[in-house]
């Protein structure tokens, strides 16, 4: 079975920050955990690196669009490598084998009389590189994103009949439920189809910077047409000498935020319908993380910046945080303080604080060899039951429920804690009659790591694989709670997440 990610590709007009680097986490959540399936996982990333938004920003540097892509394009494949993500490619739209691959696309929804000539009358912002509808206007006529007052343009420009899809559009909605997740975004993009649909332009005459239109070289097509198709085009060029498309296409998962919910599930389903080509299987959408808050933290000051994260803390306390802060889905506050908190509570008091001492009962009980002991009846019961807690976990990650997942994961490690507390094995140790119990205890404890610590991989791929190994599990496919017996010698490791003073 194959799993396509994707995430959306960032626009060079600037650096990257907190925001692209928590969408590509997720989607890196997602790619991680299909692999521990056995799937066939291709997970993509890049930057969008045409339209106005990046001529503007290059105009007021002084510099050529493609000296600015070509300086920020890799602070963004930096900022993807220092968060551990494991995408097998990193596309850039100008990329002369994405511009062949784009004129092919629209040439057949051109053949396929899908595009036509015609006058655009509205509103345009520049920054969205988006036309607003008199319903999508901030008052006085402002783009309610960047809060900028917007120009009503008119000129000669190609459209997409975007209208004449409503129905399939409609079709592909009720046939998949979960077309777009959380539902409530469903529910919006749903909403915007049924208001009715007006066609897109495809081309603006006065844009230098993009792609000329195959059929009418006078036109540089209009960056979002341009953008979307690099999910199709760059399994065609990712691997030298070989075509991924039959293997991968559709997109079974594209992960986004908010903003950009209309023009993927929107205009491109009906883009990919337009030119014979499947629909993506599914969209999950994320809420933005708000970096308002001021309150200073003991080490990072008052802004979380997520190399100075990296740099003191490694990139799985920074995709921990970003997976656990925000409920996937929602809107939250982000902040160094935050980030504290969380580190200390649950990183270092917590599961390090569970693996230590588990690993250090082990060692000095049983002199480092976990006892060979059956699942105790005690952690099977419950809503925080250590038995079923991987197809608990696989469900929710199929729902693309990231926050959800990591909390069932994080009710087993408190679980655990507290059989730590209920069972005393430091008052066991002392009566050689409670051995048998003793050997329970701490089998089932390290098992129960065990099975966390893999579910752990693709939120914390470098901590659960130092625990792995401490454990001397090779194994790193899914696996269920004693699924493996003892008789291993596990190693002790310096604390996972170590304190802050
Ligand atoms: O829109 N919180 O690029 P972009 C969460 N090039 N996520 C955030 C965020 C925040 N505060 N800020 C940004 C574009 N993001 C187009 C996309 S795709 C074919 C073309 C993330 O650089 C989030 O994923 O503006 C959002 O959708 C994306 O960055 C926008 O990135």
């Amino acid at each position: 079975m194959s799993f396509y990610v994707t995430t959306p590709i960032y626009y060079v007009n600037a650096e990257p920050h907190l925001g692209h680097a928590y969408t590509t986490i997720a989607a890196d959540i997602l790619a991680r955990h299909h692999r521990q399936r056995g799937e066939d996982v291709f997970f993509l990333t890049g930057t969008d690196e045409h339209g106005e938004p990046v001529a503007l920003a290059a105009e007021r540097e002084g510099v050529e669009p493609q000296e600015l892509a070509d300086r920020n394009a890799p602070k963004f494949e930096r900022m993807v490598e220092r968060i551990g993500a494991s995408n097998d490619f990193f596309i850039r739209t100008s990329d002369p084998r994405h511009a062949d691959g784009v004129a092919a696309v629209m040439q057949t929804v051109y053949d396929n009389g899908h595009v036509y000539e015609g006058v655009y009358e509205g509103w345009y912002c520049p920054r969205c590189a988006d036309f607003k509808t008199e319903r999508e206007l901030g008052p006085g006529n402002t783009c309610p994103i960047h809060e900028i007052p917007l120009e009503r343009e008119r000129e000669e420009n190609w459209f997409f009949r975007l209208s004449a899809f409503e129905a399939d559009l409609k079709r592909l909605y009720a046939e998949r439920a979960d077309f777009v997740v959380p539902g409530f975004r469903r529910n919006e993009a749903l909403s915007f189809i049924d208001q009715g649909l007006e066609d897109v332009s495809l081309s603006r005459p006065k844009l230098e910077w993009g792609m000329p239109l195959p059929w009418d070289q006078s036109q540089r097509m209009y960056v979002w047409f341009d953008a979307l198709l690099n999910y199709y085009t760059a399994l065609s060029f990712a691997r030298d000498g070989e075509d991924l498309t039959d293997r991968f296409w559709p997109p079974s998962r594209q992960v986004l935020g908010k903003d950009i919910l209309k023009f993927h599930a929107v205009i491109w389903p009906a883009l990919l319908i337009a030119a014979g080509l499947e629909p993506p299987r599914g969209l999950a959408i994320h809420g933005f993380l708000l970096m308002g808050e001021k309150k200073m933290s003991k080490s990072l000051g008052n802004v979380l910046d997520p190399n100075q994260v990296i740099d003191r803390f490694g990139p799985d306390a920074l995709r921990f945080y970003c997976a656990r802060e925000v409920s996937f889905g929602q809107d939250g506050n982000v902040s160094a303080a935050g980030f504290e908190a969380r580190y200390e509570a649950e990183l270092a008091n917590e599961l390090g604080n569970l693996a230590s001492r588990t690993l250090a009962m082990i060692d000095r009980y049983r002199d480092g060899v976990v006892p060979d002991a059956e699942p105790d009846p005690a952690l099977a019961e419950g809503p925080d039951a250590l038995e079923g807690v991987d197809g608990e976990v696989r469900a929710l990650l199929d729902r693309a429920e990231l926050s959800q997942a990591l909390e069932a994961i994080w009710t087993r490690v408190r679980r655990l804690n507290r059989y730590v507390e209920e069972n005393r094995p430091w008052d066991l140790a002392k009566d050689e009659s409670e051995a048998d119990r003793l050997d329970l205890v701490l089998y089932n404890l390290a098992e129960g790591i065990r099975v966390l610590a893999l579910l752990l991989i693709p939120y914390m791929p470098e901590t659960s694989g130092r625990l792995l190994e401490a454990l001397a599990e090779g194994n790193r496919e899914l696996d269920a709670f004693g699924a493996r017996g003892g008789g291993q010698s596990i190693d002790r490791i310096p604390a996972l997440f170590p304190k802050l003073d």
